[in-house]
């Protein structure tokens, strides 16, 4: 199976952890965000969303990285999306309430307009307003996952054992490391954000989103 992908990318991330934590054995192929190869109508054929990740079976083609990493855990039996009708519908609820919720505001409204020159509003009133809209919703988000979603006794989203829900939300919330955000107002969120930083293959999936952060020191940015 090949993964088109980028590694800045967060949703190309969600893929490469889950599948390196689990042990998913994919081809990885870089399309360069950064040159526009995503833009190009090679990459429109392969995915004419223009995005990534995209993964490829055979003649099975997938977009959407929360599509994808099901696909993947059903296809090795993982663990991380539980069979019982139950435990995976709380985890298809937090994989949901990331992207539909929280991403929303803290992904779009607060992260891409100030990393993405295309994710920029016209003009500087409509780009303040955006981002103080982003900020404010965002810590509403990070308010009840801190207390309510997560609260003080869970390891993982889900519980004990963590699930595809924590690759997906911890990899959007260490996105916000580009514009310096910081969880320490949220113990919880922090407390599993560290349980998630000790995978084996952390590391390595933040190489390239590290050195995209250090080359944003100097610039200044709103954030949480
Ligand atoms: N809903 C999609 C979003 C994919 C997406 O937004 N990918 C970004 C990288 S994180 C991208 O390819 N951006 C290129 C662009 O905005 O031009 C998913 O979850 O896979």
């Amino acid at each position: 199976m090949k993964l088109y992908y980028h590694p800045a990318s967060t949703t190309s991330r969600i893929v490469q952890l889950f599948a390196l934590d689990q042990g998913v054995d994919l081809e990885y192929q870089v399309v360069d965000l950064m040159s526009g190869e995503h833009l190009k109508p090679e990459f429109a054929r392969i995915n004419p969303n223009s995005l990534v990740p995209v993964l490829v079976d055979g003649d099975f083609r997938l977009t959407e990285s929360s599509a994808i990493i099901k696909y993947l855990a059903d296809k090795a039996g993982s663990p991380a999306y539980p069979k019982n009708l139950q435990a995976r519908a709380r985890v298809n609820e937090m994989m949901d309430w990331f992207l539909a919720n929280f991403n929303k505001d803290f992904g779009y409204g607060l992260l891409y307009p100030q990393v993405f020159a295309h994710h920029r509003r016209p003009g500087d009133a409509v780009q303040s307003a955006t981002l103080n809209w982003g900020k404010q919703k965002a810590q509403v988000w990070l308010k009840i996952l801190d207390a309510n979603l997560i609260g003080p006794d869970k390891a993982y989203l889900c519980g004990d054992a963590i699930t595809l829900a924590d690759y997906l939300g911890a990899e959007i919330l260490a996105a916000g490391g580009l514009i310096r955000c910081s969880y320490a107002a949220y113990p919880n969120i922090e407390r599993w954000l560290q349980n998630m930083r000790g995978l084996k293959s952390w590391a390595k999936v933040h190489e390239v989103l590290d050195q995209f952060a250090a080359s944003l020191k100097d610039k200044a940015f709103v954030a949480i």
